[in-house]
């Protein structure tokens, strides 16, 4: 079942977006949780990661790859960042379309509440 992400994915609902690729969109999170909270997603929908199949190794390693990119281009990459996939209800997930969380900007707690 389609999210809000897929209504942001197809610009049917406004983001801002900071990356965007034939696979993969990032975009900043509405209730950001550090200075930096951005959410890098596949276009492909994927309900959570459970869902992630054998053929969608190459596209889950994209995720990664721009995370990457994003954090160097916007300048916390050295300082460190944290990336974050929560999955089902108590892994605190409430957009079932997977999604990885970034946060940076400020030096985040281990192990999390
Ligand atoms: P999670 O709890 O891991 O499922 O994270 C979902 C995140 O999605 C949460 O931090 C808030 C964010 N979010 C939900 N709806 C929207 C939206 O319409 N726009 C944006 N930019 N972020 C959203």
């Amino acid at each position: 079942m389609s999210t809000i992400f897929t209504k942001i994915i197809n610009k049917e609902i406004p983001a801002a977006i900071v990356y965007e690729d034939d696979q993969v969109l990032a975009f900043r999170d509405i209730d950001p949780k550090a200075p930096e909270h951005i959410l890098v997603i596949p276009k492909k929908e994927i309900p959570t990661v459970n869902d992630i199949d054998e053929a969608d190794a190459a596209l889950v390693g994209q995720l990664f790859l721009a995370a990457k990119k994003i954090a160097k281009e916007l300048g916390f990459a050295d300082n460190g960042y944290r990336l974050v996939m929560n999955c089902n209800e108590d892994g605190g997930q409430t957009v079932h379309h997977i999604h990885m969380h970034i946060l940076a900007g400020r030096r985040l707690n281990w192990p999390p509440g």
